[in-house]
């Protein structure tokens, strides 16, 4: 049987604009699913629902503006739970206006009072969560607690900028209109509020107390190389969280869908989302990695003599970052080969003459300088997923790593601008990278930088192998080695002996697809086989 779903009391507003709509035709909603965000210009709220069931219609967009009894959407109530009526809605927003505090009292330069401001016909409200602590420094708009009514749950921010010297509440307490909620000291010019006039709108505020400030920076900028994963916006839209929390969750890119609450009713607070991004730097790892099962810790010397050697210092610092890309990053490896007949003949021909010059004409600044032109072809090769991770930085610059094996272990020098430099310039820069890796005198600059990472095993053996991509960059080149084989040659529909370089390409699945991945190898394929081409100056 079809419901209607209102707008509820809503307190003294009418005509409240509709800043977000949550749900869709079609979507499966439980009771509490927030259904729109509403703006007041005292609080936003979302409106949750009041039964489970299928949307069969929306009635209100984004934009509109609605009042207390105005029709949301109808549902398909499939559990033939009791009509809700339509008046007088059981449930009301469930996640949280933010009300403004009031300022009792205004002194300058000395403390200040922040009570509970007006909150409706709501008395002996209940304090769900208490978000500062003596000491903290706050704003104007910190949310200062959160306090849940039978109709809704708010976050009080701050209409006082500077540091809490006492706390008038704990979670657990009932607070009224006018009840002390902090006192701030240190204000250089704040206007006296009014809790009616002049609070702020939620989109004002900021949770920027010190020790979040601390939690932000550094960590978020390593989680964009891959380790927190991408917000999933259905999920953030319906997880039960207030404004002030989700807004926190945003700076911080948590997606709050992976979040487990632990406030009234499995709300998630703002604790839960420190306790996340916490558990992800600690490397209890990614949100994908917390839950991977643990490897058996095994006494080996049961079974016989062994030795324990440290890992070196280089394999201590790219094992978690080669174990970053392989929890974050959704690799696909697509195989192909070229034919490098001619290149090698070429090359060959072309040995003696370098080495004249001091250069040693490998395979790999021909392999390079194919790979150049290629991501000049498909530059989303030569981008890296954005802080948000939704959106594509396009670079405009070329520098290429390569892998090199070294006493060690393994480095990744990079070859500034490789798009300007000729086979000749690429192989110097080679050889002289790949022995300052093997002396161990790569700076830390020769390794910064990297759009792309060629490893090439060809010099060693194997006939082909899957790379882990170099994140934050989305795709690696994995060359073999070349081997002669039998290609049919339908002119003369007879076996030809051809030299062919197996290759593999692994691509962020992010960022690039399946067709593009081909495409990419196939033209790959083509550059190395043009070797005319990979001569040409380089313009
Ligand atoms: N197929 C067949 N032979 C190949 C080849 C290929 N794909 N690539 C190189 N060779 C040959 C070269 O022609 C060279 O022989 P010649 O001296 O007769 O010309 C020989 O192998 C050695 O080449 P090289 O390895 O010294 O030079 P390079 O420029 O190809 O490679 C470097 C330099 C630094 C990439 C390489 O020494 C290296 O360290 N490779 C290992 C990379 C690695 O460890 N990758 C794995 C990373 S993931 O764990």
């Amino acid at each position: 049987m079809a419901q209607e779903i209102h707008v509820p009391d809503i307190g003294d507003f009418k005509n409240v604009e509709v800043i977000d709509v949550l749900v869709k035709v079609g979507d499966k909603i439980e009771i509490d699913t927030p259904l729109i965000t509403i703006e007041t210009e005292k609080a936003t709220m979302d409106v949750p629902s009041t039964t489970a069931g299928v949307v069969k219609s929306v009635a209100i967009k984004k934009g509109d503006r609605v009042s207390k009894g105005s029709v949301v959407l109808s549902i398909e109530d499939t559990t033939q739970a009791a009509p809700v009526m339509k008046e007088t809605p059981k449930e009301t927003p469930k996640a949280a206006p933010v009300v403004a505090a009031a300022i009792s009292s205004v002194a300058a330069t000395t403390e200040q009072s922040v009570t509970v401001p007006d909150i409706g016909d709501f008395k002996e409200v209940e304090v769900i969560d208490v978000l500062v602590k003596v000491g903290d420094k706050i704003e104007v708009d910190t949310p200062l607690i959160t306090i849940e009514t039978e109709k809704a749950t708010m976050d009080v921010p701050s209409t006082a900028a500077g540091v809490i010297t006492s706390l008038a509440v704990k979670k657990g307490d009932r607070v009224s209109k006018g009840a002390a909620v902090v006192v701030v000291k240190g204000i250089a010019s704040v206007a006296q509020v009014s809790s009616a006039a002049t609070v702020p709108t939620a989109s004002a505020s900021a949770p920027a107390t010190a020790p979040t400030a601390a939690l932000v920076t550094a960590p978020v900028q390593s989680f964009t190389s891959g380790a927190l994963p991408v917000i999933n916006e259905a999920g953030f839209a319906k997880a039960h969280a207030s404004p002030s929390v989700r807004r926190f969750a945003r700076e911080l890119g948590v997606d709050l869908s992976r979040v487990k609450g632990s406030g009234v009713k499995a709300r998630i607070t703002s604790d839960d989302v420190k306790a996340f991004v916490k558990q992800v730097m600690s490397g209890a790892g990614s949100a994908v990695g917390s839950s991977l099962p643990k490897v058996p810790n095994i006494d080996f010397s049961k079974f016989g003599a062994i030795e324990i050697k440290p890992l070196s210092r280089i394999q201590k610092i790219s094992g978690p970052h080669v174990l970053s890309s392989w929890l974050n990053v959704p690799h696909v490896w697509q195989m192909d080969e070229a034919d490098i007949t001619e290149l090698e003949a070429k090359r060959n021909a072309l040995k003696s003459e370098a080495a004249a010059r001091n250069i040693k004409l490998t395979p790999l600044a021909f392999i390079i300088r194919a790979v150049v032109r290629t991501l000049q072809e498909y530059p989303t090769f030569n981008s890296s997923l954005d802080a948000s991770g939704q959106g594509i930085v396009f670079k405009k610059y070329m520098n290429i790593g390569f892998a090199a094996d070294t006493p060690n272990g393994l480095t990744v020098p990079v070859i500034r601008n490789a798009d300007q430099k000729d086979i000749y310039e690429l192989a110097q820069d080679l050889a002289s990278l790949s022995e300052k890796a093997r002396d161990g005198k790569l700076s830390a600059v020769d390794m910064q930088g990297g759009c792309f990472t060629i490893s090439s095993l060809g010099g060693i053996g194997g006939t082909s192998f899957t790379p882990i991509i170099n994140v934050p960059e989305v795709a690696i080149l994995g060359v073999a080695k070349s081997s002669m084989k039998p290609i049919y040659n339908v002119k003369t529909s007879a076996f030809d002996p051809r030299l062919i370089l197996p290759f593999t390409l692994a691509y962020d699945h992010r960022v690039i697809d399946g067709a593009l991945g081909a495409r990419f190898t196939t033209f790959l394929s083509r550059q190395l086989a043009n070797v005319k081409g990979l001569l040409e100056a380089v313009p």
